[in-house]
């Protein structure tokens, strides 16, 4: 079933007329990532104006293009502000895994905070994940200060290998397929090269198949820059991206193995390389959302979950979590989790990420859980300085 979620105009191209009626006419189960395609058709409550029409055409033929052709020829974004970053901040003196997060992407977030790097304006909305991320932002500038951030994310999806983003510095505009009409965001940042090889190779010791990104034209993915985004909106620290060994919108049961060993070589390349290093886990939980959206999309009057089935099986994630259970109870968990709410984490960005920090037997901080148009997204935090403490 193709997703009915289609384009629509942002708010800069709304009639300033629009009422903030909702519009759920016929509210059925998709998952729609996995019906996502780049030629998603506009939804019928699409107002025809000449404005939109307008944008539609670019909108379309620019989000056509993300998967298949060479972004190259399109001009690089002339924010003009970023900090210039040497490709490697120096080496701080406690290198090693200091915090891992729970950093889901949901392109409403950036939406709602309206970013000088992303197009689409919007009143507001989904304050108390957004505010969640500010505590974030202030805790790795003023308390972690990590040289690097790794992440893994769901939607680079890479059919063979684990591949590791080793380019310099990636600039482009990243496009939220399914809502690109709410996720246009214009990045520029930096790979800490060195460790991004130290993981690859770290990674094929341990028998994975491995892939070296260096097409600095390739467009980085929405739950990349997303997630890098709600962390650390200045850019101002080095990232090492990975991409999802699979295709996780077709297999619900993927195993999780691979992931395990792709965190055991991410941590063992960061102490080998001396990096004080956050690691972050890109995934949503439960993941069922609406296929039509209100009007405006931030019309928070219609925002809630799915319903109560992915809702407890979220809390029953998150309690897990925060009891601080030991790896055989969450690997089981998380693999129920999966099965009963179709869950973002079968991409294995938090099977990744535990992994990474050893599974440590300590109580995660829960800092947020909310609803962006149904799925389930929780904001988690591990603190590895306390677990070196308990
Ligand atoms: O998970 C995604 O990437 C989506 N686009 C779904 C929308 C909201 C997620 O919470
Ligand atoms: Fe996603």
């Amino acid at each position: 079933m193709r997703c009915r979620l289609g384009v629509r105009a942002s708010n800069s191209t709304r009639a300033s007329s629009s009422p903030w009626s909702v519009k759920f006419p016929n509210r059925s189960p998709t998952n729609c990532a996995a019906e996502s395609d780049a030629q998603a058709q506009p939804s019928r409550w699409v107002e025809p104006t000449q404005v939109r029409a307008a944008h539609l055409e670019s909108t379309v033929t620019k989000v056509s293009n993300v998967f298949r052709l060479p972004v190259g020829a399109r001009p690089s974004p002339q924010l003009g502000e970023q900090r210039p970053l040497e490709p490697t901040s120096p080496k701080r003196s406690e290198g090693g895994i200091v915090a891992g997060f729970l950093a889901p992407h949901p392109p409403h977030l950036i939406y709602g905070e309206n970013p000088i790097q992303n197009e689409p304006r919007s009143e507001g909305g989904w304050e108390t994940l957004r505010w969640a991320y500010e505590g974030v932002r202030r805790r790795i500038r003023e308390v972690y200060r990590p040289d690097v951030i790794v992440v893994h994310a769901p939607h680079w999806i890479t059919m063979v290998g684990h591949h590791v983003n080793c380019v310099p510095r990636s600039t482009g505009v990243s496009v939220e397929p399914i809502f690109p009409h709410l996720f246009r965001y214009h990045y520029d940042f930096q790979t800490d090269v060195e460790l991004a090889h130290a993981i690859a190779d770290s990674a094929e010791g341990l028998g994975l198949t491995v892939g070296r990104m260096t097409n600095p034209r390739l467009r980085v993915d929405y739950a990349t820059i997303g997630s890098l985004h709600l962390v650390n909106d200045s850019w101002d620290i080095p990232v090492v991206s990975l991409s999802a060994n699979n295709n996780p919108y077709f297999y619900s049961d993927a195993p999780q193995d691979q992931m395990e060993l792709l965190g055991e070589a991410t941590r063992t390349a960061i102490e080998a390389t001396g990096r004080r290093a956050i690691v972050i886990a890109s995934n949503s939980l439960s993941h069922m959302h609406w296929d039509r959206e209100p009007d405006p999309p931030e019309d928070m009057s219609a925002e809630h979950i799915y319903n109560q089935h992915q809702y407890q099986w979220d809390m029953h994630l998150l309690e897990a979590l925060r009891s601080g259970l030991g790896p055989d109870d969450l690997r089981s968990i998380i693999s129920a989790h999966i099965e009963a709410t179709a869950s973002e984490t079968k991409a294995g960005s938090l099977t990744w990420m535990l992994s990474a920090l050893g599974w440590p037997v300590m109580p995660a901080d829960v800092l947020a859980y909310g609803t962006v148009i149904g799925t389930g997204n929780g904001i988690v935090e591990w603190d590895m300085g306390k677990s070196m403490i308990s």
